[in-house]
């Protein structure tokens, strides 16, 4: 991956890299196993209570901590929670949200939208799977005097991580599911997170529960997601 080579930019040391090769006909392969396999993935809304040891959540947080970011500031703080009374109180917390959202705040469009998938305001996924990884995005840093600085493309550097993150997740042969209560906010205030974190996905990670249902899906083809122009 890396060889003794380096130079030095802007006064910085790089060092050489050599991406990993395949043949044209290995790249094919590879490409469309990734693909089908990628494909098995489904979010998942009934999980078993089976504990998931934390070496794996460490190793699953990592790998999504490799994607690419703004500046490479990794603008991300992944809590993970075991703890059950914990649980208890984000799924309390989740479910009044919930509540209000689909008693109140969102649109009957939108409820429509949502009948094929067979969600409510319930959450007991989130008490039952053996862990909620809550992703904050972090809007800024602050230097050693104090001062404040922005961080870049934050949505998108978190975005990418919790793709990774999904994807690490099926490798393990876990599953999860990425729930958005709407606000959030009191994610950050059960965690003690400081004022630049702001609460981004939530994920309930562990082993579906034996004989669970996940609706039946169709995924745009090709030509319904890409355009080509050679
Ligand atoms: N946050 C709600 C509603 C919901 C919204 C979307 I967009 C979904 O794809 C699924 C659910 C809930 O979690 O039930």
């Amino acid at each position: 991956m890396y060889n003794k080579e380096k130079i030095v930019v802007n006064g910085f040391e790089h060092i050489g890299y050599e991406p990993e090769t395949y043949t044209e006909e290995e790249m094919i392969s590879r490409s469309a196993s990734f693909y089908n396999w990628l494909d098995k993935r489904r979010s998942v809304r009934e999980f078993s209570d089976k504990p998931v040891p934390k070496e794996i959540i460490e190793n699953l947080i990592l790998s999504a901590s490799t994607a690419p970011s703004g500046a490479h500031k990794q603008p991300w703080t992944f809590c993970a929670i075991s703890n059950a009374k914990l649980k208890s109180k984000i799924r309390v917390a989740a479910e009044v949200e919930e509540k209000l959202g689909y008693e109140s705040r969102m649109s009957d469009r939108w409820k429509k939208d949502l009948t094929h998938l067979g969600t409510d305001m319930h959450k007991p996924f989130i008490e039952t799977a053996p862990w909620i990884i809550v992703a904050f995005k972090r809007v800024y840093e602050f230097d050693q005097d104090g001062t404040k600085h922005n961080n870049y493309y934050v949505n998108e550097s978190v975005g990418i991580a919790c793709g990774m993150f999904i994807s690490a997740i099926h490798n393990a042969g876990l599953v999860t599911l990425t729930h958005t209560p709407s606000p959030m906010n009191f994610l950050a205030q059960l965690l003690g997170r400081p004022s630049n974190e702001r609460a981004y996905i939530l994920f309930p990670v562990g082993y579906a529960k034996k004989q669970t249902f996940v609706p039946k899906l169709d995924r745009k083809k090709i030509e319904e997601v890409s355009l080509f122009f050679e």
